[in-house]
């Protein structure tokens, strides 16, 4: 059984901060339980653009609100506490935080815990032998 606060979380290794957000990554590849859990905090004001290539990603907003913007369709969606998206289709999305946001976010395949946005908003698929490598 696997027990963690938050408070074990915060400012340690899966403690990870971008431009525009930063999210305390509760479970990992590492856990192995098949998913990852991170509690993001999305800073008030910003934009994010994102597509998960590679991950399935469902995003359950408990605090503040903002909207989200379906890229392929031009969709906007107001996201709120107690609304959830799922991207289910790997959908490119851009993320406007209207006030600060938490989000509770589940990725599957996991994260490994070090991945960040690269220009496409993508993270990479990383798997646990590529955190075992040597830096
Ligand atoms: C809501 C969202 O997708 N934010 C980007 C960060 C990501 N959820 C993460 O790595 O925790």
């Amino acid at each position: 059984m696997i027990v963690r606060t938050l408070d074990d979380t915060m400012n340690g290794d899966a403690h990870v901060f971008a431009p525009t957000w930063n999210s305390r990554r509760l479970l990992l590849a590492g856990d192995r339980m098949g998913f990852s859990l991170h509690d993001t905090i999305i800073d008030a004001g910003t934009e994010t653009r994102m597509w998960y290539r590679n991950h399935l990603e469902a995003v359950y907003c408990i605090e503040g609100e903002g909207t989200l913007e379906d890229v392929e369709t031009g969709d906007v969606h107001q996201i709120r506490a107690g609304t959830v998206y799922a991207l289910d289709k790997h959908d490119r999305h851009v993320l406007r935080a209207t006030t600060q946001m938490r989000m509770v976010c589940v990725f599957n395949p996991p994260c490994t815990g070090r991945e960040t946005h690269d220009e496409n908003g993508t993270y990479p698929l990383l798997t646990m032998a590529d955190e075992e490598q040597p830096a």
